[in-house]
């Protein structure tokens, strides 16, 4: 009999088609992200479920769908998902690193941009019929070349971000567990710092970690009063990692400049205050959201979906754990 797998949101035909070639496929016909309820009760049946970091794979729905093999997260974060709970059911989770990187470091700049030399804010401007005429100190931003760029966590994204610093002309200190070599480091043209001092040097703040316990509120109220009067904070990676109360407090009492922002502590809630400074730049978890890459995340769930559930090792399985303990 073929598996069966539950698909929790509309996503790309082609991964649709290579699923139905190995599976019986089942989607969620509504399209909205399914409440709990609606989710265990549509996927009580499945072997595999390609899923969305929207849908919260705890112990109660593990336990309501006893045949479930493989979880494959499209998304590179898998905070959405119990490991404990999936390790206990022996359950596989596969995520979608790599394909994203270059895609996310993009948009981090784009918010970084917009947020320096205020574009959305111009163009609200412009819409609202508020340019009669050119003006000296009309909407004037900051500078971004030449500057010193802070990243807090190297990895994957952190990295590629540094990379397009350099047609910048922009010096970069980071924070991470480890360091880059000194190879990397001198391409880069970065030097690791304690997080204090990449908090206190930096004009431009960018946050590239995974959200962990250590982690969650890392840039909290001590953060920002470390940080300098004009400096930027952008956040790509977890809203939790950035308090966003006391974000509002920093960026209402100009104690920072502005912030981009592409995630949110309770998405889709917004922190109250947020929308109502001018000097943030608001964007709805979009980061990897491009054509080319949101397909690649999206087959690339689909073939560790498959290869869990043929018996092979699926390519990007993060749980190995769970993997060893299911080998005869
Ligand atoms: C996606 C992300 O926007 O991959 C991640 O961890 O946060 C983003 O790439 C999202 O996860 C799509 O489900």
């Amino acid at each position: 009999m073929a598996p069966r797998i539950f698909i929790t949101r509309r996503v790309f035909d082609d991964a649709v088609r290579y699923l139905e070639a190995h599976a019986e496929v089942v989607g969620n016909p509504t399209d909205r992200v399914l409440a709990p309820a609606e989710l265990k009760d549509a996927a009580a049946e499945s072997d595999g479920l390609l899923a969305l970091l929207t849908d919260r794979v705890d112990s109660e729905l593990l336990a309501a769908c006893p045949r479930l093999k493989v979880v494959a997260n499209f998304a590179v974060g898998y905070n959405n998902i119990d490991l404990d709970a999936a390790a206990a059911r022996g359950v596989l989770i596969t995520n979608t690193p790599g394909v994203l990187t270059e895609t996310t470091a993009d948009f981090a700049w784009a918010l970084l941009m917009a947020a320096a030399r205020r574009v959305a804010e111009a163009d609200r401007f412009v819409r609202d019929g508020k340019f009669r005429a050119w003006g000296p100190r009309m909407l004037l931003g900051h500078d971004v070349h030449g500057k010193t760029l802070g990243l807090i966590g190297m990895g994957r994204i952190g990295r590629s971000v540094a990379r397009r610093a350099a047609g910048f002309g922009m010096r970069i200190l980071y924070h991470d567990v480890s360091e880059v070599g000194p190879d990397a480091a001198a391409d880069l043209n970065a030097r690791w710092a304690p997080m204090e001092e990449v908090l206190a040097e930096a004009d431009f703040v960018s946050v590239h970690v995974p959200l962990l316990p250590a982690t969650r509120h890392l840039l909290d109220d001590a953060a920002f009063a470390r940080m300098k009067p004009h400096c930027i904070v952008i956040n790509t990676s977890r809203g939790p990692v950035v308090d966003e109360r006391a974000l509002v407090r920093a960026l209402g009492e100009g104690r920072i400049a502005g912030a981009g922002l592409d995630v949110y502590e309770r998405e889709p809630d917004i922190e109250p205050g947020l929308t109502e400074l001018e000097n943030v730049v608001l964007a709805p978890h979009i980061a990897s959201a491009s054509h080319e890459t949101r397909l690649r995340m999206c087959m690339m769930a689909a073939e560790n979906l498959v290869a869990g559930l043929e018996g092979r090792r699926p390519p990007n399985l993060v749980n190995p754990d769970a993997w060893d303990a299911t080998r005869p």
